[in-house]
């Protein structure tokens, strides 16, 4: 996973917490997943604990040293 400026220059050193959620069903999951930085500037977000068949969505809630937070959610539906 890329994070990156209005301009799509990459972030480095961004830290977020990473909810996994089914909006549908009103839970999320018993396994807290976290995001690594990766030396080439991407991130890798594991583990993703989706085990049920639906819509899920992943919201990604940085954690700034100073100043305001940013949030950004993503969707996905597991097929069953
Ligand atoms: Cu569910």
């Amino acid at each position: 996973m890329r994070i990156t400026n209005g301009t799509g220059v990459n972030q480095a050193n961004v830290v977020a917490n990473v909810l996994p959620f089914m909006p549908d069903m009103g839970h999320g999951t018993s396994i807290t997943p976290s995001m690594s930085a990766n030396s080439d500037g991407t991130y890798t977000v594991q583990p993703l604990y989706l085990f049920m068949a639906g819509i899920w969505s992943i919201t990604f809630t940085t954690v700034p040293a100073s100043g305001p937070s940013d949030s950004a959610v993503f969707f996905f539906c597991v097929e069953g």
